[in-house]
């Protein structure tokens, strides 16, 4: 009697089992049925516990029937849970499917400033003539930017307007001679350098100006240099970046820290030196500073002027870019406006 009670809720708990799993429409919902049905506290395992009061000759036969309804509801379970896997699956192939026919995505990998550009093409034409590239640092010593390069304290280029102290004895570098000072200071002679680098003055935004700029310095330490050398140099320098037809003609300039100095003009390379709207004029367009190492720098620096003689050089890198580049204002370097850098 038993026996058949327990056999009718086998066959009643299959086949509900069966219609559920057949109904499902997600993998929740098996789930909810696998604990429902077959878990610890499932239907199945409750007639399990009511095997005690089968008599002990039956448990066999009945132990048999739970584990065949077991098997079958796993199998309808196992079936439909691959079927929703599948469908699942293809719904993601479906949803995620690739169009290689597609063209490709425009990448984007900007462009080179002006100022590099002029600045790769300096540090070419020095390397090429035999130069190192030296870089210092920006925020430098009162000593190194000013006193070495006999800028004494009463200077007015040392006058606040100019400098930006960070205190008295510190300064961010008005020029990148200090790092051509720290050179001369190693003592390995001679010396034929660049310093490139940004450089930092007091003064107000214009077409320009700016409180932050680049320069590119240069200088040549050496037995028997005289201004011969600096002037055969420049020209030559000149002529690579400007043209072979190029001419230079050198003006007698004052700074503190050479002696003789001079500027250096090149005959206008738009007009060929007749005169222009972007010479104005003139004919000639102002490059660079110039001059003979002065005796009391190498002193200061720990050369013996005697023995040695050298010469400097100073030019503005964002002056050579807008020369180049025909650019008329200054400003225009610092936007990082991409439709003005693809231009060049
Ligand atoms: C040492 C000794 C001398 C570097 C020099 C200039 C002339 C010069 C200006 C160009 C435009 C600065 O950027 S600018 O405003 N520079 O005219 N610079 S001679 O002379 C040196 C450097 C280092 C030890």
């Amino acid at each position: 009697m038993i026996n058949n009670e327990i056999k009718t809720k086998l066959e009643s708990i299959l086949e509900k089992a069966q219609e559920s799993i057949k109904a499902a429409k997600d993998m929740d919902i098996i789930n909810e049925i696998r604990v429902k049905v077959l878990g610890k506290k499932g239907e199945l395992t409750a007639v399990l516990k009511g095997m005690k009061d089968v008599a002990p000759e039956d448990r066999p036969a009945v132990g048999q029937l739970v584990n065949d309804t077991r098997a079958k509801i796993e199998t309808a379970l196992d079936t439909v849970k691959t079927r929703l896997e599948k469908a699942q699956m293809e719904v993601k192939l479906a949803a995620e499917k690739i169009d290689v026919t597609l063209p490709a995505r425009k990448y984007n990998i900007g462009h080179s400033h002006p100022n590099t550009i002029a600045l790769e093409e300096v540090e070419r034409i020095f390397i090429g003539m035999g130069y190192e590239v030296v870089e210092g640092p920006e925020i430098e010593y009162d000593l190194y930017n000013f006193e070495k390069l006999n800028i004494p304290a009463n200077h007015p280029a040392k006058d606040e307007q100019d400098t930006f102290y960070i205190n008295s004895d510190i300064v961010l570098r008005t020029q990148t001679s200090p790092a051509q000072a720290r050179e001369m200071e190693k003592g390995k002679l001679p010396i034929r350098m660049i310093s490139p680098g940004r450089v930092f003055r007091s003064d107000e935004v214009d077409a320009t100006h700016s409180p932050s700029f680049h320069q590119i310095e240069g200088l040549v330490v050496d037995e028997h240099i005289t201004f011969a050398d600096l002037k055969g140099t420049l020209q030559e320098f000149a002529r690579e970046l400007f043209g072979s037809d190029i001419k230079t003609k050198f003006r007698p300039h004052h700074f503190p820290f050479t002696e003789p100095s001079a500027e250096m003009d090149v005959s206008c390379f738009k007009c060929g030196g007749k005169g222009c709207r972007f010479c104005k004029g003139e004919g000639w367009i102002e490059i660079l500073g110039c001059g003979m190492v002065h005796p009391h720098v190498f002193e200061m620096c720990g050369i013996d002027p005697e023995k040695y003689t050298g010469f400097a050089f100073g030019v503005g890198l964002e002056r050579i870019a807008l020369l180049k580049y025909e650019i008329d204002d200054m400003r225009l370097l610092y936007e990082n406006d991409i439709r003005f850098l693809n231009q060049f």
